[in-house]
């Protein structure tokens, strides 16, 4: 196809405030991963003492608190709480130190990546401060040309996961507070002008259309040229940049659409200045028309899951495309075709995988619980958490909601800070949906009714429901009826009961994996009767740490929930479900307009 305009205009998920590096995987790069010296910093002496330095005693006279190359090493990526058992429980600073070796070469752009750490970074290069980043979950990057030296350098990060009550998340969360430096370190060795940023994204419409933007940094001139190219769909379009070093394109093009049953991904290049970066995009469309959700504009009912990022073999922090290709695996063991990745933004192997298995995904940040709604600068570090994960994930395709928040208390404060964050997220992405999970729905005389405000500002109502375990009688949730204000899709986006693998007993004993299933089967008929349903993801895969579950025997710390142990070993309830889920794959995604909007 030789055919393509160029418009300047501003409806691709582009343009955003943070500075990163789309696409890692398919630049050149030295990894830093591997063995690292860490210390222990308990009480903060490093900075005082500046063990960013790195400083190596010149003679035995000389007095020297600290050595990285005899103190304790870990593995980069990797939480330290499952590395060694004095840090099982830790929640306060470790340096992290390694050494590395460049053929610095001219001409280059070297720019330092972190996937992430959680949750303050420091990073000192030659014992140079380089900056430091806030929040866990999502990646960051720093220019080096200045700092990074030919042969030898020493690379400082001191790594502080204390909870504190500004952050996001705050003090409590139902999960492990893992720390440390939690994925992939790598030093970029990028062109003196590259494509630092792109999106590549499906417009429907009368003339269905491939709309991509580029942007790129370092050396370019407004003469510089872009060549994007879908081979498969016989497309080689050269794109000039502005004096932005950006550049917008429409390209006709009528491929085969991504779907869970047939996730076509089409292999992408994007050519400048002798490089090229490559990709694999689905094309798909979401949208919602009243209660329906619109996949490529045919109803879809989301089977999905709630997965943490935890290892699929027990403990610890998942980071690996390993890691990833199990717990996915294991949602399409189930029946599932969606994913809602909780609660705050995964390892990038779990959005890629899930974009080649067709499992369609709901991402969020840890905008959780009682976070500081009232404080401007909390609200700021929402965004920016939001941007860094919108700018990392927006080519996936798999993606089609963006949750806001998670169980929040319904008050104005909290509604207007939440408010704003949908219309910055819809604003940084009108590509996609927008959703959160609302536990505040009022009570009643037959069940429940979704009335919290909050609910119409967003395209897909979430909510969590613990019927049969936190509240009422198992039995009673098959007779629960919902009524909603809004003519929107629900998700239900938790439900569930705990229990231990192995434990059987009489189904009303809690714990027992009889009782979770029999929750399962109630809450799974009260969902029958829900007309507005349009998806369900229960809590949760796998069973997952917390320091909030200190029932000895039974829970140990560890979250009861799953429908596998923390192993992997099946529960009864995921029968349950997985039954549910055939049935549910049979029938037609949408049914008739809903019969229980509240005043019907
Ligand atoms: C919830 C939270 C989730 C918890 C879960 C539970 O509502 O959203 O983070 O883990 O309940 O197990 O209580």
């Amino acid at each position: 196809m030789k055919y393509w305009i160029i418009l300047l205009i501003g409806w691709l998920p582009s343009a955003f405030a943070v500075e990163l590096v789309q696409n890692t995987a398919s630049r050149d790069y030295q990894s830093l991963n591997g063995e690292w010296d860490v210390i222990i910093d308990a009480f903060d002496v490093g900075d005082k003492r500046k063990f960013f330095t790195n400083t190596i005693p010149r003679s035995p006279s000389q007095l020297v608190e600290y050595n990285f190359s005899s103190s304790m090493k870990l593995q980069v990526p990797g939480d330290w709480n499952t590395q060694g058992k004095e840090l099982f429980r830790y929640e306060g600073s470790v340096w992290y130190h390694r050494k590395f070796t460049v053929d610095k070469r001219k001409n280059k752009n070297y720019v330092l990546y972190f996937g992430a750490v959680n949750y303050i970074a420091k990073v000192y290069l030659n014992g140079e401060f380089l900056g430091e980043h806030e929040g866990g979950f999502t990646p960051f990057q720093f220019d080096v040309n200045d700092n990074l030296k030919g042969g030898d350098n020493s690379l400082v990060v001191k790594v502080n996961n204390r909870r504190e009550s500004d952050y996001i998340p705050t003090m409590s969360t139902d999960w492990w507070n893992y720390g440390g430096i939690t994925r992939s370190v790598k030093l970029l060795e990028l062109e003196n002008g590259y494509i630092s940023d792109y999106s590549v994204v499906y417009g429907p419409g009368s003339d269905p259309a491939i709309k991509a933007y580029f942007k790129a940094t370092g050396d370019y001139s407004k003469k510089s040229k872009v060549q994007f190219r879908v081979p498969e769909l016989d497309i080689n379009a050269t794109v000039a940049l502005d004096k932005d070093g950006k550049a917008e394109v429409i390209i006709p093009a009528d491929p085969k659409l991504w779907t869970p049953e047939d996730p076509k991904l089409y292999g992408i290049e994007i050519a400048f200045k002798g490089r090229e970066v490559v990709d694999r995009i689905g094309f798909r469309t979401v949208d919602i028309d009243g209660i329906e959700i619109l996949l490529n504009g045919e109803p879809v009912f989301l089977r999905g899951i709630s997965i943490h990022e935890e290892s699929p073999k027990g403990a610890g922090r998942a980071w690996s495309e390993e890691d990833a290709r199990t717990l996915l695996s294991w949602a399409k063991e189930l029946g599932c075709n969606y994913v809602r990745l909780a609660h705050y933004p995964h390892n990038e192997a779990m959005l890629r995988i899930a974009d080649e298995m067709g499992l369609l995904v709901w991402a969020e940040i840890p905008v959780y619980w009682d976070i500081q709604f009232g404080s401007e600068e909390v609200y700021k570090k929402a965004e920016t958490q939001y941007t860094e994960m919108l700018t990392r994930d927006k080519n996936r395709a798999a993606i089609i909601l963006w949750s806001i928040a998670n169980e929040t208390p319904k008050d104005e404060v909290r509604t207007e800070f939440l408010g704003k964050l949908v219309d910055k997220v819809h604003s940084l992405d009108p590509t996609r949906l927008v959703t959160a999970a609302i536990n505040t729905q009022s009570t009643t005389e037959y069940g429940r009714r979704i009335d919290d405000p909050f609910a119409e500002k967003v395209d897909v109502i979430g909510i969590n429901t613990y019927c049969g375990w936190y509240e009422d009688t198992p039995e009673e949730c098959a007779n629960y009826r919902w009524v909603s204000d809004y003519n929107k899709p629900v998700i239900v986006s938790e439900f569930g009961a705990g229990a231990l693998q192995g434990f059987h007993g009489d189904e009303h004993q809690v714990f027992t994996e009889e009782n979770q299933a029999l929750v399962y089967r109630y809450n799974l008929e009260m969902l029958d009767n829900m007309k507005d349903l349009r998806g369900v993801s229960p809590w949760i895969l796998k069973d997952f740490l917390s320091p909030r579950r200190p029932l000895a025997n039974i829970q140990d710390y560890w979250n009861r929930k799953g429908l596998l142990s923390e192993n992997g070993v099946k529960k009864k309830a995921w029968y349950v479900m997985k039954d549910w889920y055939e049935e549910k794959a049979k029938q037609p995604a949408s049914d008739s307009e809903s019969l229980f909007r509240a005043g019907n």
